[in-house]
């Protein structure tokens, strides 16, 4: 019978390494795989694979560990269910989505569902574990002994890991091309078609170009404040044009012909603190995002996209292009540009209070 084949197979994984073992390696796969999804939050350019690299291998890493570990505790199923049953049930579902909806996700299988992409929904169930795991741990935990700490069992582990770089590697390109960040692409070099991706409390009406003003201030000698014809390019602050790539942390990303402002070029007319460490950038809406000075001069508030002028859903008529930086942080409707000698915390809150990516 292939079933009961399938289930022995298991079984003798689970008795490979010993159970303490297995719960130490599942313990660990949780934590290497939240440490590293919320940092790939942050992973933009490509020194930064390793982090999406430990995040797929802690993943299939733990889909081994988890049967092994089922196929040891599946029996207690068959008993009374008391609360810890029911804990280990839920996070058994939850964890059983989690990877499932990550490995959906490599293999081009879950592109969306409902308002959310699958990326995204990935990300909330591995969120949604946490707080069963810290329940379940309160009354499981158990350390490995010293029993366990074997040669033959590091070792046993370390294979473990190899095996699951190697089925990492094997799972990814039997899915679609995807970026090192997981995003596929959407409508690059083809101007104003590409998504349009706002939280969803973030979605101003159209902006009178004669209403607006760009405002350069904070730290600077020499306060600006532009009309749409100065940002267009004036000999003030010359037109500049930057090729970068959008990579939206939602899964998507889409690489562009920017034109419009260099920050430098605003900085330098405005005549910033040389000393001020930071630039911030806030939205109509009062999105925020700050960035390092020099990470800020290299950026650009675009005007144009392919050489079209930027459509209000992309931010029209300025908008953030920080290269190497993920889409969050390129913020729409720019009308402030402040230099200041600190970072804004707050600015974390004020973009997750915005509603769902
Ligand atoms: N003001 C503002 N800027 C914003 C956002 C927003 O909701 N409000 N969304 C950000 C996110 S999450 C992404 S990925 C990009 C998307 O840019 P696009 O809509 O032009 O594709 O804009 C960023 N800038
Ligand atoms: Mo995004």
């Amino acid at each position: 019978m292939p079933v009961e084949r399938v289930f022995g197979g298991v079984s003798r994984l689970s008795s490979w390494l010993p159970g303490r073992l297995v719960d130490a390696l599942l313990l660990a796969g949780v934590v290497v795989a939240t440490a590293t999804g919320v940092a790939s939050i942050l992973a933009g350019t490509p020194s930064d694979a390793w982090v999406l690299w430990l995040h797929g291998v802690a993943g299939v890493v733990l889909v081994g560990a988890l049967a092994a570990k089922l196929a040891r505790v599946g029996h207690r199923l068959r008993g009374s269910w008391n609360r810890t049953v029911w804990v280990s049930v839920a996070l058994t579902a939850i964890a059983v989505l989690a990877l499932a909806s990550g490995l959906a996700w490599t293999l081009g299988l879950l592109e969306q569902v409902g308002p959310f992409t699958g990326l995204v929904l990935h990300a909330y169930v591995g969120l949604a574990l946490l707080p069963v795991l810290v329940v379940h741990l309160y009354s499981r935990f158990r350390t490995p002994t010293r029993r366990d700490a074997s040669r033959r069992n590091a070792l046993k582990l370390s294979a473990t890991l190899v095996a699951g770089a190697v089925a990492w590697r094997a799972t990814k390109l039997l899915g679609p091309a995807r970026r090192f960040t997981g995003s596929t692409e959407r409508g690059s070099d083809d101007g104003n078609r590409f998504p349009v991706t706002s939280w969803v409390a973030d979605d101003p009406d159209p902006v009178d170009p004669a209403a607006w003003t760009l405002a350069v201030h904070g730290l600077v000698d020499r306060p600006l404040d532009l009309d749409e014809s100065a940002v267009l390019g004036d000999a003030a602050v010359p037109a500049s044009n930057q090729r970068s790539l959008l990579d939206c942390t939602s899964g998507w990303y889409s690489e562009h012909d920017w034109r419009g402002v260099r920050v430098r070029d605003l900085l330098d007319a405005a005549d910033a603190d040389p000393d001020a460490d930071w630039v911030r950038f806030t939205s109509i809406t009062g999105y925020r995002w700050s960035l390092p000075r020099t990470a800020a001069a290299d950026a650009l508030l675009a005007t144009h996209v392919d050489g079209d002028r930027l459509a209000h859903g992309h931010g029209y008529p300025l908008r953030l292009v920080a290269p190497g930086r993920r889409g969050f942080q390129w913020v729409k409707w720019v009308e402030s540009v402040e230099v200041r000698d600190s970072p804004d915390p707050a600015q974390w809150l004020v973009t997750l209070i915005s509603g769902f990516d």
